[in-house]
């Protein structure tokens, strides 16, 4: 099995609820959910944040904010926020890069 968490998600050695796959991106419902709504959108290849993904794949992060917009549309998201936490302090505790995708409930700014 990967060392990675999402990884091993990707692999499906570790099951997850999973709302969207293509050959580059991967979609599931957070484990632990802040809204109504909240998917994790992963790129299928490893890097570490979201300044890496862009750098070395940006085709990859393009197919994560597209991969962001079809999730909202079969949500049904009448708004949506596209978190990208980047670095311990920012919050981020999974170093495999992934957008959060959060709706389905009014959502405050800024946030915490
Ligand atoms: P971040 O703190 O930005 O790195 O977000 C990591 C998110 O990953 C957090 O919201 C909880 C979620 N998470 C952690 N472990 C699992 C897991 O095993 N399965 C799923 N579906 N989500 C997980």
């Amino acid at each position: 099995m990967p060392e990675c968490l999402f990884c091993a998600i990707v692999a499906g050695d570790i099951p997850a609820d999973i709302v969207l796959r293509t050959d580059s991106v991967v979609a599931f419902r957070d484990i632990d959910p802040k809204a109504p709504t909240h998917i994790l959108v992963v790129p299928t290849e490893h890097h570490s944040n979201v300044g890496e993904l862009s750098e070395q794949a940006p085709e990859a992060a393009a197919a994560v904010l597209q991969a962001a917009a079809e999730i909202a549309r079969m949500e049904d998201l009448a708004g949506y926020r596209l978190v990208f936490n980047t670095g311990a302090e920012a919050g981020q505790s999974v170093f495999h890069v992934h957008g959060h995708v959060l709706g389905g409930r009014s959502l405050t700014w800024p946030p915490g």
